[in-house]
Protein backbone atom coordinates (compact mmCIF):
# COMPACT_ATOMS: atom_id res chain seq x y z
CA UNK A 1 0.00 0.00 0.00
CA UNK A 2 0.84 3.47 -1.00
CA UNK A 3 2.15 5.87 1.94
CA UNK A 4 -0.47 8.64 1.23
CA UNK A 5 0.75 12.06 2.69
CA UNK A 6 -0.81 15.59 2.47
CA UNK A 7 1.15 18.36 1.73
CA UNK A 8 0.56 21.33 5.15
CA UNK A 9 -0.06 24.81 4.18
CA UNK A 10 0.08 28.01 5.11
CA UNK A 11 0.35 31.79 4.15
CA UNK A 12 3.41 34.15 4.71
CA UNK A 13 1.28 37.07 5.87
CA UNK A 14 -2.00 35.58 6.83
CA UNK A 15 -2.65 37.96 9.14
CA UNK A 16 -3.74 41.58 8.03
CA UNK A 17 -4.87 43.89 5.85
CA UNK A 18 -7.08 41.75 3.17
CA UNK A 19 -8.63 40.95 6.44
CA UNK A 20 -11.87 42.85 7.04
CA UNK A 21 -11.61 41.72 10.69
CA UNK A 22 -8.10 42.94 10.53
CA UNK A 23 -9.12 46.09 9.80
CA UNK A 24 -11.82 46.28 11.75
CA UNK A 25 -9.17 46.10 15.13
CA UNK A 26 -6.65 48.44 13.20
CA UNK A 27 -9.01 50.99 12.51
CA UNK A 28 -9.51 51.56 16.33
CA UNK A 29 -5.76 50.95 17.35
CA UNK A 30 -4.04 53.64 15.63
CA UNK A 31 -0.88 52.34 16.59
CA UNK A 32 0.54 49.60 14.78
CA UNK A 33 3.37 48.49 17.73
CA UNK A 34 1.07 48.99 20.37
CA UNK A 35 -1.34 46.41 19.16
CA UNK A 36 1.92 44.19 18.47
CA UNK A 37 2.80 44.67 22.18
CA UNK A 38 -1.31 43.69 23.13
CA UNK A 39 -1.28 40.18 23.45
CA UNK A 40 -4.89 39.69 23.83
CA UNK A 41 -5.42 42.11 20.76
CA UNK A 42 -2.40 40.18 19.00
CA UNK A 43 -3.20 37.03 19.90
CA UNK A 44 -6.75 37.43 18.84
CA UNK A 45 -5.01 38.47 15.26
CA UNK A 46 -3.22 35.83 14.88
CA UNK A 47 -5.77 33.79 14.76
CA UNK A 48 -8.38 35.24 12.87
CA UNK A 49 -7.10 33.56 9.41
CA UNK A 50 -7.35 30.43 11.43
CA UNK A 51 -10.93 31.09 12.26
CA UNK A 52 -11.52 31.65 8.80
CA UNK A 53 -9.45 28.79 7.03
CA UNK A 54 -8.15 25.18 6.93
CA UNK A 55 -4.39 26.03 7.79
CA UNK A 56 -1.56 24.35 9.29
CA UNK A 57 0.34 26.66 11.21
CA UNK A 58 -0.31 29.70 13.53
CA UNK A 59 2.03 32.65 13.15
CA UNK A 60 2.45 34.94 15.67
CA UNK A 61 1.21 38.68 14.99
CA UNK A 62 3.97 41.19 15.69
CA UNK A 63 6.80 42.48 13.14
CA UNK A 64 10.65 42.27 12.55
CA UNK A 65 10.63 45.91 13.56
CA UNK A 66 10.47 45.58 17.22
CA UNK A 67 13.83 44.58 17.23
CA UNK A 68 15.33 48.17 16.29
CA UNK A 69 12.19 49.07 18.91
CA UNK A 70 13.88 47.07 21.62
CA UNK A 71 16.99 48.76 21.08
CA UNK A 72 15.83 52.26 21.38
CA UNK A 73 15.76 53.29 17.93
CA UNK A 74 12.31 55.14 17.03
CA UNK A 75 9.95 53.28 15.09
CA UNK A 76 6.66 54.02 13.61
CA UNK A 77 4.19 52.72 11.05
CA UNK A 78 2.70 55.55 9.42
CA UNK A 79 -0.44 55.11 7.40
CA UNK A 80 0.06 54.39 4.05
CA UNK A 81 3.69 54.36 4.07
CA UNK A 82 5.32 52.28 6.09
CA UNK A 83 7.74 51.81 8.59
CA UNK A 84 9.58 55.29 9.85
CA UNK A 85 13.10 54.86 11.58
CA UNK A 86 15.24 58.05 12.48
CA UNK A 87 18.18 56.92 10.92
CA UNK A 88 21.50 55.47 11.98
CA UNK A 89 24.59 57.63 10.27
CA UNK A 90 27.86 56.99 12.32
CA UNK A 91 29.80 54.95 15.28
CA UNK A 92 27.57 57.41 17.41
CA UNK A 93 24.44 56.59 16.57
CA UNK A 94 24.99 53.21 17.43
CA UNK A 95 26.64 53.52 20.87
CA UNK A 96 23.43 55.50 21.34
CA UNK A 97 21.56 52.27 20.86
CA UNK A 98 20.61 50.51 24.71
CA UNK A 99 21.22 46.83 24.79
CA UNK A 100 20.85 46.07 28.29
CA UNK A 101 17.73 44.33 29.03
CA UNK A 102 15.60 45.41 26.21
CA UNK A 103 14.17 42.30 25.51
CA UNK A 104 11.70 43.85 28.39
CA UNK A 105 10.27 46.05 26.19
CA UNK A 106 9.50 43.88 23.94
CA UNK A 107 8.28 41.18 26.37
CA UNK A 108 4.52 41.40 25.78
CA UNK A 109 5.32 39.31 22.57
CA UNK A 110 6.12 36.44 24.55
CA UNK A 111 2.55 36.88 26.65
CA UNK A 112 0.99 36.51 23.06
CA UNK A 113 2.93 33.32 21.99
CA UNK A 114 1.61 31.81 25.26
CA UNK A 115 -2.01 32.69 25.18
CA UNK A 116 -1.28 30.81 21.50
CA UNK A 117 -0.06 28.11 22.79
CA UNK A 118 -3.00 27.79 25.02
CA UNK A 119 -5.02 27.48 21.82
CA UNK A 120 -3.35 26.09 19.15
CA UNK A 121 -4.67 22.51 19.06
CA UNK A 122 -3.07 20.29 16.83
CA UNK A 123 -1.88 23.18 14.79
CA UNK A 124 1.87 24.60 14.62
CA UNK A 125 2.88 27.89 16.02
CA UNK A 126 5.36 30.03 14.40
CA UNK A 127 7.78 32.55 16.06
CA UNK A 128 9.82 34.75 14.05
CA UNK A 129 12.65 37.43 14.00
CA UNK A 130 14.06 39.39 10.69
CA UNK A 131 17.30 38.50 9.04
CA UNK A 132 19.97 40.56 10.52
CA UNK A 133 20.82 42.22 7.48
CA UNK A 134 17.28 42.83 6.63
CA UNK A 135 17.07 44.86 10.42
CA UNK A 136 20.21 46.14 9.35
CA UNK A 137 18.80 47.53 6.29
CA UNK A 138 15.86 49.11 7.86
CA UNK A 139 17.80 50.77 11.02
CA UNK A 140 19.93 52.63 8.00
CA UNK A 141 17.55 52.99 5.53
CA UNK A 142 15.18 54.84 8.45
CA UNK A 143 12.28 52.58 6.35
CA UNK A 144 10.96 51.19 3.53
CA UNK A 145 13.97 52.38 0.29
CA UNK A 146 13.66 51.60 -3.39
CA UNK A 147 17.30 51.99 -3.87
CA UNK A 148 18.97 50.78 -1.21
CA UNK A 149 21.18 53.61 -1.63
CA UNK A 150 21.86 54.39 2.17
CA UNK A 151 22.41 50.67 3.57
CA UNK A 152 25.28 50.12 0.27
CA UNK A 153 27.10 52.94 1.40
CA UNK A 154 27.45 52.21 4.92
CA UNK A 155 28.36 48.57 4.35
CA UNK A 156 30.97 50.07 1.89
CA UNK A 157 32.33 53.11 3.99
CA UNK A 158 31.68 51.96 7.25
CA UNK A 159 31.99 48.12 7.37
CA UNK A 160 33.50 48.18 10.67
CA UNK A 161 30.65 49.86 11.86
CA UNK A 162 27.65 47.69 9.88
CA UNK A 163 29.75 44.79 11.43
CA UNK A 164 29.76 45.71 14.70
CA UNK A 165 25.54 46.55 14.65
CA UNK A 166 25.21 42.88 12.62
CA UNK A 167 26.47 41.29 15.81
CA UNK A 168 23.87 43.24 17.88
CA UNK A 169 21.27 42.46 15.94
CA UNK A 170 22.08 38.79 15.59
CA UNK A 171 22.52 38.39 19.57
CA UNK A 172 19.81 40.09 20.30
CA UNK A 173 17.57 37.64 17.96
CA UNK A 174 18.71 34.62 19.07
CA UNK A 175 18.01 35.59 22.48
CA UNK A 176 14.29 36.51 21.13
CA UNK A 177 13.87 33.47 19.45
CA UNK A 178 14.72 31.08 22.57
CA UNK A 179 12.38 33.37 24.59
CA UNK A 180 9.87 32.69 21.65
CA UNK A 181 10.14 29.40 21.86
CA UNK A 182 10.03 28.84 25.72
CA UNK A 183 6.86 30.69 25.30
CA UNK A 184 5.52 28.33 23.10
CA UNK A 185 6.69 28.49 19.53
CA UNK A 186 7.35 25.06 17.91
CA UNK A 187 8.82 26.60 14.54
CA UNK A 188 10.93 29.61 13.51
CA UNK A 189 11.26 31.72 10.49
CA UNK A 190 13.56 34.02 9.99
CA UNK A 191 12.38 36.53 6.82
CA UNK A 192 15.51 37.70 5.60
CA UNK A 193 13.72 39.49 3.15
CA UNK A 194 16.81 41.84 1.71
CA UNK A 195 19.15 38.94 0.94
CA UNK A 196 18.74 39.71 -2.70
CA UNK A 197 20.80 42.86 -2.53
CA UNK A 198 23.57 41.25 -1.89
CA UNK A 199 26.53 39.80 -4.28
CA UNK A 200 29.79 36.99 -3.30
CA UNK A 201 31.97 38.10 -0.44
CA UNK A 202 28.97 40.45 0.97
CA UNK A 203 26.52 37.84 0.85
CA UNK A 204 29.13 35.45 3.06
CA UNK A 205 29.85 38.09 5.56
CA UNK A 206 25.93 39.27 5.61
CA UNK A 207 23.87 36.84 4.94
CA UNK A 208 25.23 33.23 5.23
CA UNK A 209 26.91 34.07 8.72
CA UNK A 210 24.37 35.68 10.65
CA UNK A 211 21.63 33.51 9.41
CA UNK A 212 24.50 30.45 10.43
CA UNK A 213 24.73 31.17 14.00
CA UNK A 214 21.05 31.90 14.40
CA UNK A 215 19.98 28.11 13.30
CA UNK A 216 23.13 26.53 14.79
CA UNK A 217 22.41 28.27 17.99
CA UNK A 218 18.46 27.83 17.87
CA UNK A 219 19.26 24.24 17.06
CA UNK A 220 21.62 23.79 19.94
CA UNK A 221 19.21 25.52 22.44
CA UNK A 222 15.87 23.11 21.20
CA UNK A 223 16.97 20.00 18.76
CA UNK A 224 12.79 19.86 18.19
CA UNK A 225 11.89 23.22 17.06
CA UNK A 226 12.09 23.65 13.20
CA UNK A 227 14.00 26.55 11.76
CA UNK A 228 12.39 28.07 8.64
CA UNK A 229 15.16 29.83 6.79
CA UNK A 230 13.52 33.08 4.09
CA UNK A 231 16.60 34.60 2.10
CA UNK A 232 14.62 35.79 -0.27
CA UNK A 233 15.76 37.29 -3.75
CA UNK A 234 19.05 34.78 -2.67
CA UNK A 235 18.71 33.94 -7.04
CA UNK A 236 21.96 31.68 -7.50
CA UNK A 237 23.28 32.42 -3.63
CA UNK A 238 20.04 29.78 -2.35
CA UNK A 239 23.13 27.40 -3.39
CA UNK A 240 25.55 28.38 -0.98
CA UNK A 241 22.53 29.40 1.65
CA UNK A 242 21.69 25.71 1.65
CA UNK A 243 24.81 24.07 1.43
CA UNK A 244 26.08 26.62 4.28
CA UNK A 245 23.22 27.21 6.78
CA UNK A 246 21.63 24.56 8.89
CA UNK A 247 17.68 24.68 7.69
CA UNK A 248 14.65 22.23 8.54
CA UNK A 249 12.68 24.11 5.63
CA UNK A 250 13.66 26.72 3.14
CA UNK A 251 11.11 29.15 1.49
CA UNK A 252 11.72 29.72 -1.89
CA UNK A 253 10.22 32.70 -3.97
CA UNK A 254 10.80 32.02 -7.68
CA UNK A 255 14.22 32.01 -8.96
CA UNK A 256 16.43 29.12 -7.94
CA UNK A 257 18.90 27.43 -9.60
CA UNK A 258 18.40 24.34 -11.56
CA UNK A 259 18.93 20.90 -9.90
CA UNK A 260 18.91 22.69 -6.63
CA UNK A 261 15.28 20.91 -5.17
CA UNK A 262 17.52 17.62 -5.94
CA UNK A 263 20.40 19.39 -3.42
CA UNK A 264 17.60 20.19 -1.03
CA UNK A 265 15.97 16.59 -1.26
CA UNK A 266 19.93 14.99 -0.06
CA UNK A 267 20.13 17.56 2.66
CA UNK A 268 16.19 16.61 4.10
CA UNK A 269 15.36 20.17 3.95
CA UNK A 270 11.60 20.54 3.34
CA UNK A 271 11.21 23.36 0.59
CA UNK A 272 8.71 26.16 1.49
CA UNK A 273 6.95 28.42 -1.12
CA UNK A 274 6.41 29.23 -3.88
CA UNK A 275 2.64 30.70 -5.75
CA UNK A 276 3.19 34.43 -6.39
CA UNK A 277 0.70 36.01 -4.42
CA UNK A 278 -0.09 38.33 -7.61
CA UNK A 279 -1.90 35.13 -8.18
CA UNK A 280 -4.62 35.64 -5.23
CA UNK A 281 -5.96 38.76 -6.79
CA UNK A 282 -6.71 37.49 -10.01
CA UNK A 283 -9.85 34.85 -11.37
CA UNK A 284 -10.72 32.08 -9.31
CA UNK A 285 -10.48 30.08 -12.16
CA UNK A 286 -6.76 30.78 -13.30
CA UNK A 287 -5.77 30.02 -8.87
CA UNK A 288 -6.63 26.26 -9.51
CA UNK A 289 -4.29 25.56 -12.33
CA UNK A 290 -1.22 27.60 -11.11
CA UNK A 291 -1.64 25.59 -7.22
CA UNK A 292 -1.38 22.45 -9.29
CA UNK A 293 1.32 23.72 -11.19
CA UNK A 294 3.22 24.45 -7.15
CA UNK A 295 2.15 21.17 -6.33
CA UNK A 296 3.25 19.57 -9.53
CA UNK A 297 6.79 21.11 -9.16
CA UNK A 298 7.63 20.10 -5.50
CA UNK A 299 6.18 16.68 -5.93
CA UNK A 300 9.22 14.88 -4.78
CA UNK A 301 10.52 17.06 -2.22
CA UNK A 302 8.68 17.27 1.58
CA UNK A 303 7.01 20.46 0.66
CA UNK A 304 4.96 22.90 3.01
CA UNK A 305 2.65 24.58 0.66
CA UNK A 306 2.96 28.66 0.58
CA UNK A 307 3.50 31.66 -1.25
CA UNK A 308 6.95 32.99 -2.20
CA UNK A 309 6.28 36.22 -0.79
CA UNK A 310 3.42 38.10 1.91
CA UNK A 311 -0.01 38.01 1.05
CA UNK A 312 -0.95 41.82 -0.55
CA UNK A 313 -3.45 44.11 0.95
CA UNK A 314 -6.48 43.43 -2.10
CA UNK A 315 -6.10 39.74 -2.27
CA UNK A 316 -9.38 38.36 -2.99
CA UNK A 317 -10.39 35.78 0.18
CA UNK A 318 -12.13 33.60 -2.19
CA UNK A 319 -9.17 32.94 -4.04
CA UNK A 320 -7.54 31.89 -0.37
CA UNK A 321 -9.86 29.22 0.14
CA UNK A 322 -9.55 27.95 -3.53
CA UNK A 323 -5.82 27.31 -2.54
CA UNK A 324 -6.36 25.62 0.53
CA UNK A 325 -8.98 23.20 -1.25
CA UNK A 326 -7.13 22.43 -4.29
CA UNK A 327 -4.27 21.95 -1.47
CA UNK A 328 -6.22 19.95 0.46
CA UNK A 329 -7.74 17.57 -2.05
CA UNK A 330 -4.17 17.03 -3.09
CA UNK A 331 -2.45 13.59 -2.31
CA UNK A 332 1.53 12.77 -2.74
CA UNK A 333 2.26 9.20 -2.38
CA UNK A 334 6.18 9.72 -1.16
O1 LIG B 1 -0.89 48.99 8.44
C1 LIG B 1 -0.94 47.88 8.97
O2 LIG B 1 -1.94 47.40 9.48
C2 LIG B 1 0.37 47.15 9.12
C3 LIG B 1 0.65 46.15 8.05
C4 LIG B 1 1.62 45.15 8.65
C5 LIG B 1 1.32 43.88 9.16
C6 LIG B 1 -0.02 43.20 9.19
C7 LIG B 1 3.01 45.38 8.88
C8 LIG B 1 3.75 46.62 8.57
N1 LIG B 1 3.53 44.27 9.51
C9 LIG B 1 2.55 43.32 9.70
C10 LIG B 1 2.69 42.05 10.40
C11 LIG B 1 3.83 41.18 10.07
N2 LIG B 1 5.02 41.59 9.52
C12 LIG B 1 3.92 39.78 10.35
C13 LIG B 1 2.90 38.95 11.12
C14 LIG B 1 1.66 38.67 10.37
C15 LIG B 1 1.60 37.46 9.51
O3 LIG B 1 2.62 37.10 8.87
O4 LIG B 1 0.53 36.89 9.45
C16 LIG B 1 5.16 39.36 9.85
C17 LIG B 1 5.71 37.95 9.86
C18 LIG B 1 5.83 40.50 9.36
C19 LIG B 1 7.20 40.46 8.83
C20 LIG B 1 7.78 41.68 8.19
N3 LIG B 1 7.62 42.99 8.51
C21 LIG B 1 8.72 41.59 7.13
C22 LIG B 1 9.27 40.30 6.56
C23 LIG B 1 8.35 39.73 5.53
C24 LIG B 1 8.25 40.50 4.24
O5 LIG B 1 7.15 40.95 3.95
O6 LIG B 1 9.28 40.62 3.52
C25 LIG B 1 9.10 42.91 6.80
C26 LIG B 1 10.08 43.32 5.72
C27 LIG B 1 8.39 43.80 7.67
C28 LIG B 1 8.51 45.28 7.73
C29 LIG B 1 7.20 45.93 7.52
N4 LIG B 1 6.15 45.84 8.39
C30 LIG B 1 5.06 46.49 7.89
C31 LIG B 1 5.44 47.10 6.66
C32 LIG B 1 4.55 47.93 5.79
C33 LIG B 1 6.78 46.74 6.43
C34 LIG B 1 7.67 47.20 5.29
C35 LIG B 1 7.62 46.28 4.11
C36 LIG B 1 8.49 46.85 2.99
O7 LIG B 1 9.52 47.49 3.23
O8 LIG B 1 8.10 46.61 1.83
Amino acid sequence: MKNVNKVPIWFMRQAGRYLPEYMEIRSKNSDFLQLCFNPELASEISLQPIKRFDLDFIILFSDILVIPHALGQNVHFLKNHGPSLNCINSKKDINYLNFSECLCKISNVFETLKILHSKKGTRNLIGFCGGPFTVLNYMIEGGTSKTHSKIKGFLKNKKKEALDLMKIITELSIEYLKKQIESGANYIQIFESWAGLLERDEYIEFIVKPNKQISHEIKKYANRVNVIHFPRGSGKNYKVFAEEVYCDVLSLDHYYPQEFLSLLREKKVTVQGNLHPKELLGEAKNVEGKTKEVLEKFKNNDHIFNLSHGILPNTKISNIEKVIKVVREHETSK
